[in-house]
Parts: C-alpha cells; structure tokens; sequence
C-alpha cells in the first residue's frame, strides 16, 4: 500500500460557538511546526451563526464537512493528523481513516469531554460537544449520511474525561465505558498505553483536546477544565503511545492564543502528539 501522510490545517471555529480565536489558534499551532507541509481547508468567514436542527451554525459547518470529504478523497492518506479549530475539526478525518482500517483502529479520546451529545441532548447545540457521538452513528441524519464510515463503541479509550453532561455520562455508562481518570494518569502516564496493549490494539488515532491538561498547566483554552492531566503527564503519555502503537492520525484541538509561554507548551504538546522526539521533548516537573 502507498503510504501518504498528510497534515491538515483546519482553523474551523463554528463548532465551538462564537469563538473565530480557534481559527487563529490552529494557525499559532501550524506555525509550530514550520517543517510540515500543512493543507488548508479553507473555511466559512460566516461570523453570525444559527441553529438549525439542535445544531449552532450547522450551515457551515456542513459546508466545511462536505469541503474535507471532497479533499480527503482526492488524496486519500494512510496517515493523517488535523490542527482545529474545534473538536468538531476531526469528525471527517476520523471517519475517514476508520473507513480505511475498521476495526484495528481503536480511537484513544484524550479530553475534558465526552463530546457524546446529539444535537437534541446538547444543553448548548455548540456541535464540538457532538463529534463523538456522531462517530458512533447518532445524531444529525445528514451528517451521518455523508461521514465515510462509523465506529463500534469498542473502538473507543476515553482518558482524562471528567466533565460529562447527564445524557453523556448515560451513554458511557450504556456502553460499559470506564475512562482512564486524570488522577491515575498523573501516577502513571503509561495507564492508558498498558490498557491499550491488554487489548491488542496495533493502530491508533489521538485526538487531544487541550482542555485534557489541568488549568494550572495550560490555560489558553475555551473551556479550562479542573482536575486534568499535568504537562508532563501528558507528554509521557504521547511518547508512550508512539513507542508502543502505529499512531496512523490524530487532533490536536481547542487552542485559544495565549501567551508566550503557554504556546511553549502548546508546542511541547504538538511535537508530543506529532511523535516527534526533541530537545523540547521534555518531561516538565510542577
Ligand atoms: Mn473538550
């Protein structure tokens, strides 16, 4: 099999709500890594948004989907890895490297949140709360109508989630789902590798919502989030993850432009996340 690793650039906001700093967060976060040929996919300039369908600003957002579907299948990878933008940014790549692998992926959720609302349980109809979900195969009909492929809920790790809305905590409890907590991450960042390994997983896809990290750590997000992973914690994690599996995607999400030091951090994270060892690869004591 031709092997084609992608990276995109998708500074997607409108799934977070009213907030286009996303859009100038994903770009602080391609910036990072100058090294990376980033594909853009350009977005809706849209700045007042509508509900439609239990879903806020669901008109452009629909556009960017059908916009990655057709980008994605001009030039399918075998690996890929998103910038958002919202977590939403990750629906369609997601689905579509499941659509690739089936089964032999499993999906490690690294995230404050569930983000396992339907447009008619979300409390806010912001749809970055809704991508998981919508992964699983419930939710809006012609979302799911166009996305490549869904997931069994096997598939799916959830780590350092801990801000679950009633409906959210329902479902995982439906699904027999235990998140690995933040708490025993911060003891063992190797947790969730270990699990992973007792489960025979081979190839993976990360999604990282920053909001994963403690507030007292990282700060530049839309929704700090207390009681998440340390820097350090996190970036044992990634490295882990990359030493044990084939890492074949993953997001990193939710970056709201902070200060010089907190995009330090943000870039710790990236080089993390994009398994790539540096000098800054560096395990950051409290
Ligand atoms: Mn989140």
């Amino acid at each position: 099999m031709e092997q084609f690793l992608m990276y995109l650039l998708f500074p997607q906001w409108q799934g977070a709500g009213h907030l286009p700093a996303l859009a100038q967060g994903a770009r602080r976060l391609a910036h990072l890594a100058p090294d990376l040929s980033w594909h853009e996919v350009p977005i809706t300039a849209t700045e007042s948004l509508t509900v439609q369908g239990g879903i806020l600003g669901r008109a452009p957002l629909l556009r960017h989907l059908k916009t990655v579907l057709a980008l994605l299948a001009a030039q399918p990878p075998t690996r890929l890895f998103t910038l958002g933008g919202d977590c939403a940014a990750e629906l369609v790549p997601i689905a579509a490297l499941n659509a690739r692998y089936g089964p032999e992926l499993t999906l490690v959720w690294l995230d404050a949140h569930g983000d396992l609302n339907t447009p008619a349980s979300s409390p806010s109809g912001t749809f970055h709360g809704m991508p998981l979900r919508h992964l699983l195969g419930e939710g809006d009909a012609e979302v799911l109508a166009a996305l490549p492929s869904t997931l069994r809920p096997s598939q799916v790790v959830l780590a350092g989630v801990r801000e679950l809305d009633p409906p959210e905590q329902a479902y995982v409890d439906a699904q027999g789902w235990i998140p690995v907590a933040a708490a025993t991450l911060n003891a063992q960042p190797t947790a969730v590798g270990d699990l992973l390994t007792q489960r025979g997983a081979r190839k993976l896809y990360v999604h990282l919502d920053l909001d994963v990290l403690d507030p007292t750590e990282f700060s530049a997000l839309g929704w700090p989030t207390p009681g998440g992973l340390t820097l350090g914690a996190l970036l044992s994690l990634l490295k882990d993850l990359h030493a044990r599996f084939e890492v074949v995607g993953g997001g990193l999400t939710e970056y709201l432009p902070g200060a010089a030091d907190q995009e330090e951090r943000a870039a710790q994270v990236l080089h993390a996340w994009r398994g790539q060892e540096g000098e800054d690869d560096v395990v950051i004591a409290d």
